[in-house]
């Protein structure tokens, strides 16, 4: 478990519904990472990050992207997509963890990216399937995650797109790539 300062940090940018949401990521992060034979330590040390700037004023978000020059696309699109890149280069001297394996995972945990590292996959389908998640499909997705990460995150990223084509809003294209991507993995 990562210490009790950090926790304690982590919880405080945060309600407290998304603290739950974020102690279930770290939960399923942990079982997951066991199954799939990925780092422990580390698969909870970036789910307890994940969402860290999730309830950060969006322009507060968009200026740490603008101010570590990694804002890329990202300000064309949804606001949603901002928090994990914001979270990755904030982190750092917010925190001290500089783990790049770790930074990744919180990065990518929204859109995943075209070659998802394991450490990637696993936070990022943690994020969907933590036990206080209930979405339509989340229990397939679940059963999927008993034998395949790929195929869960398929199925993970069918319904965010899904999702997002019945509401008109727009895909990321780096969304698209990473499931795209995922199926011959
Ligand atoms: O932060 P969480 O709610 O735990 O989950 P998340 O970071 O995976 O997703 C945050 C939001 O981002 C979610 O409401 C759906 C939205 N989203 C995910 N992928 C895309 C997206 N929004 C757009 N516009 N395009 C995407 O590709
Ligand atoms: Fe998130
Ligand atoms: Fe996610
Ligand atoms: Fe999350």
């Amino acid at each position: 478990m990562p210490n009790d300062q950090l926790m304690e940090q982590v919880k405080s940018q945060m309600p407290a519904k998304r603290w739950s949401h974020t102690l279930g990521v770290m939960e399923s992060a942990c079982i997951l990472a066991e199954r799939f034979g990925a780092d422990r330590e580390k698969a909870e040390l970036a789910a307890l990050l994940h969402d860290y700037c999730k309830y950060w004023p969006v322009n507060k978000q968009k200026q740490a992207l603008l101010d570590h020059d990694a804002a890329g696309d990202l300000l064309d699109y949804e606001a949603a997509l901002w928090h994990g890149p914001a979270a990755a280069v904030v982190l750092p001297a917010e925190t001290g963890v500089t783990d790049a394996e770790v930074l990744d995972a919180v990065r990518w945990h929204t859109s995943g990216r075209e070659q998802m590292t394991l450490l990637d996959k696993i936070v990022c389908l943690a994020d969907y399937i933590e036990p206080n998640r209930d979405f339509p499909g989340v229990n397939k997705i679940r059963q999927l995650a008993e034998h395949s990460l790929e195929k869960a995150l398929v199925a993970g990223f069918d319904s965010t797109i899904s999702f997002l084509l019945e509401k008109g809003q727009p895909i990321y294209p780096l969304t698209v790539l990473s499931r795209n991507a995922l199926l011959h993995d």
